[in-house]
C-alpha cells in the first residue's frame, strides 16, 4: 500500500487525579478511528500520554503532600494502564516530563524567538488566570459572584503580574483566517469552526508564555527563572512524539504534519489558534486538521467531585469487559456532540446489538453448520436474495469508510447494526433450519450468512476488537484478509471446504438493572 500514512493523537491528560470516563471516550474514539486506518492497509502512527507541567499540578501536588514529579508519576502511570485495559493500539505513550520533550519544547521555543518579525518578547503580564483551566482570560469573559471573577468554564480566576515573555499571537490573525479559508477542513466539526473564526476575527492578543512564580516547568532557554507556560510546552508533544527537535527524522519526515489531533471541546482554541501560531512561527508545517468532540455527563448531570458521580473507568471495564464500554461510546454518542452515560444505556445498546444482533447471527450459523455440514463450511450457490445481503454488506463497508474518514464514528457503527438488522431478517425469512431436505440450499443461506458476519466483523476489528478478532477465527479467517479491502470486496470471501472450529459465544448478554 502506498497511501500516506496516517498520524493521529489524542490530547494528551492532566495527571492531577485518575483518569475519569471522559478520558476514555477519548482515547476509544481516537483508537477505533486509528484501527480503521490500519485495516485500510494504512500505516498509523497513534500518540496519546500526559501533560506533566503548570501550577494545576504543583497545587494538587501541594494539597496531597507529595512532589509534582511525585503526583505525576502516579497517575500517569494510571493513565497508561486506562489504555491497556481499554486496549487502545497507541504506538507510543508520551509523557512531558521526559528528557525528548524537554529537548523539544526548547527547540521550538527557540525557532520562534529566532523568527524574523521576532514573535518572542519579554514584558510584564498583568490579568486574569485559571489555574484549572490552565488558561488567561480577559475581563470580558469572566463573570462576578460574590466578589470572586469566574471564567467560562466556572473555574474561579486568580489575578497575576509577573515579568514574562509574550508570544506575538496578534501578527497571526490574518495568516490563521487564511488557514482557516485555505483548508476548509481543518476544524470540525463544522459550527467549531465558526466559533473559532469569529473569536481570531475579533482581534488577538499577544500570549504570556512563560511564568516566573514556580519552577514546575520546561526552563525557557537563556532565560533564569523563567518556565514556559504549559500549553506552549503541552502543545509540542505533538511533534516530540514523532522525533522533534530532528525534523529530518525518518519519523518526523513520515508522519508530520499530523492529520488528525483528536480533542475535547474546551480545548479548541488551544489547538486552533495558538498552535498553528506556534508552528508558522517556528517554521513548521501545521496540523491537517483538529476534530472536537463533545463532553460526557452521567445520567444527565455534568460529572464532579462533589455530586460524586465521577465514573471510575477501571471498573466499568472490570464489570462489563472492554468492548461492551468502548462500543456504547462508539454508537451512542455523536461524534462531536455532548453524551451522556447511563449503565442502563450501556447495558441495552450492547445486549442489543452486541449480543442479540451481531452474537446471536453469528452463533446461530456456525452451529448449524456444525450440525449439519460437520463444522466444514459449504458450497454456496447464490440466488439473487442471497446476492442481494452480499451486495448490501459490500455497501455498508463503503459507507463505513466513508464516515471513518470524517471521524463520523457514530454513523459508521450505525451502518454496521443496519448491516447486521438486515442480515438477521435475511436468515430468519429464508429460514435454513427447515431445509433438512434440500442441504444445497440451506448450505447456501449459511455460507452467505457466515460471509455476512465475516464483513461485519472485520469492520468491527475497530470497535470491539478482541470480540471480532474472536468471532474471525471462529470464521477461520487468516490474519492477512482482515482488510477493510477483503471486507468489502466481491463474491463471498470465505472458502468452501474449509473446517470451522467449534463456535463459543463471544458476547455476554448483561441483566438490566431493576428500577
Ligand atoms: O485539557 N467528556 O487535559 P485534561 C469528554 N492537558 N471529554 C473530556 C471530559 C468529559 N467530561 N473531560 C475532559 C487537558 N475531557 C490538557 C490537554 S493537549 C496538548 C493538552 C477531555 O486532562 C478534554 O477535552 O483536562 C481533553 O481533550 C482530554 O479529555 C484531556 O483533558
Amino acid at each position: 500500500m502506498t497511501a500516506k500514512p496516517f498520524y493521529v493523537t489524542t490530547a494528551i491528560s492532566y495527571p492531577n487525579g485518575a483518569p475519569h470516563i471522559g478520558h476514555a471516550y477519548e482515547m476509544i474514539a481516537t483508537d477505533a478511528i486509528a484501527r480503521w486506518k490500519r485495516l485500510e492497509g494504512r500505516e498509523v502512527f497513534f500518540l496519546t500520554g500526559t501533560d506533566e507541567h503548570g501550577i494545576k499540578m504543583v497545587q494538587t501536588a501541594a494539597r496531597e503532600g507529595v512532589t509534582p514529579r511525585e503526583l505525576a508519576d502516579r497517575n500517569s502511570a494510571e493513565f497508561k494502564r486506562l489504555a491497556g485495559v481499554l486496549e487502545i493500539s497507541n504506538d507510543d505513550f508520551i509523557r512531558t516530563t521526559e528528557p525528548r520533550h524537554h529537548a523539544a519544547s526548547q527547540d521550538i521555543w527557540k525557532r520562534m524567538a529566532a523568527s524574523s518579525n521576532g514573535d518572542i518578547f519579554q514584558s510584564t503580564y498583568k490579568g486574569w488566570y485559571s489555574v484549572r483551566d490552565e488558561a488567561y482570560f480577559d475581563e470580558a469573559e469572566l463573570t462576578e459572584k460574590d466578589g470572586k471573577r469566574f471564567a467560562p468554564s466556572g473555574a474561579e480566576v486568580e489575578w497575576v503580574e509577573e515579568p514574562t515573555y509574550f508570544f506575538r499571537l496578534s501578527a497571526y490573525q490574518q495568516k490563521l483566517l487564511d488557514l482557516y479559508e485555505a483548508n476548509p477542513d481543518f476544524i470540525a466539526p463544522r459550527e467549531r469552526r465558526n466559533e473559532i473564526i469569529s473569536f481570531v476575527k475579533g482581534g488577538l492578543q499577544d500570549l504570556s508564555i512563560s511564568r516566573t512564580t514556580f519552577d514546575w516547568g520546561i526552563p525557557v532557554p537563556g532565560a533564569d527563572g523563567h518556565v514556559m507556560y504549559v500549553w506552549v510546552d503541552a502543545l509540542t508533544n505533538y511533534i516530540t512524539g514523532v522525533g522533534f527537535p530532528d525534523d529530518k527524522s525518518e519519523a518526523f519526515r513520515t508522519f508530520w504534519p499530523a492529520d488528525l489531533h483528536v480533542i475535547g471541546k474546551d480545548i479548541i482554541r488551544f489547538h486552533t489558534v495558538y498552535w498553528p501560531a506556534f508552528l508558522m512561527s517556528a517554521g513548521l508545517e501545521v496540523p491537517h486538521r483538529v476534530f472536537a468532540h463533545g463532553f460526557l455527563t452521567v445520567d444527565g448531570q455534568k460529572m464532579s467531585k462533589s455530586l460524586g458521580n465521577v465514573i471510575d473507568p477501571f471498573a466499568l471495564v472490570e464489570e462489563f469487559g472492554a468492548d461492551p464500554v468502548r462500543y456504547f461510546f462508539l454508537r451512542e454518542v455523536s461524534f462531536g456532540q455532548d453524551g451522556d452515560y447511563s449503565n442502563e444505556k450501556l447495558i441495552n445498546r450492547s445486549n442489543a446489538d452486541l449480543a442479540n444482533n451481531f452474537g446471536n447471527l453469528a452463533q446461530r450459523s456456525l452451529s448449524m453448520i456444525q450440525k449439519n455440514f460437520g463444522g466444514v463450511l459449504p458450497e454456496a450457490a447464490p440466488a439473487d436474495v442471497d446476492l442481494a445481503i452480499l451486495t448490501l454488506a459490500r455497501e455498508t463497508i463503503g459507507r463505513m469508510t466513508v464516515a471513518m474518514d470524517q471521524q463520523l464514528v457514530h454513523e459508521a457503527t450505525a451502518e454496521f447494526v443496519t448491516l447486521l438488522n438486515a442480515a438477521n431478517l435475511y436468515f430468519a425469512e429464508q429460514a435454513p433450519w427447515g431445509l433438512k431436505a434440500d442441504l444445497a440450499r440451506m448450505g447456501t443461506i449459511l455460507t452467505v450468512t457466515a460471509d455476512v458476519v465475516r464483513r461485519a466483523a472485520i469492520a468491527a476489528l475497530a470497535f470491539v476488537p478482541a470480540s471480532a478478532a474472536k468471532m474471525l477465527d471462529a470464521l477461520a479467517v487468516p490474519e492477512a484478509e482482515r482488510t477493510i479491502e477483503r471486507a468489502g470486496a466481491e463474491g463471498i470471501g470465505l472458502v468452501a471446504g474449509t473446517q470451522l472450529p467449534v463456535p463459543q459465544p463471544v458476547f455476554r448478554k448483561f441483566e438490566v438493572p431493576k428500577a
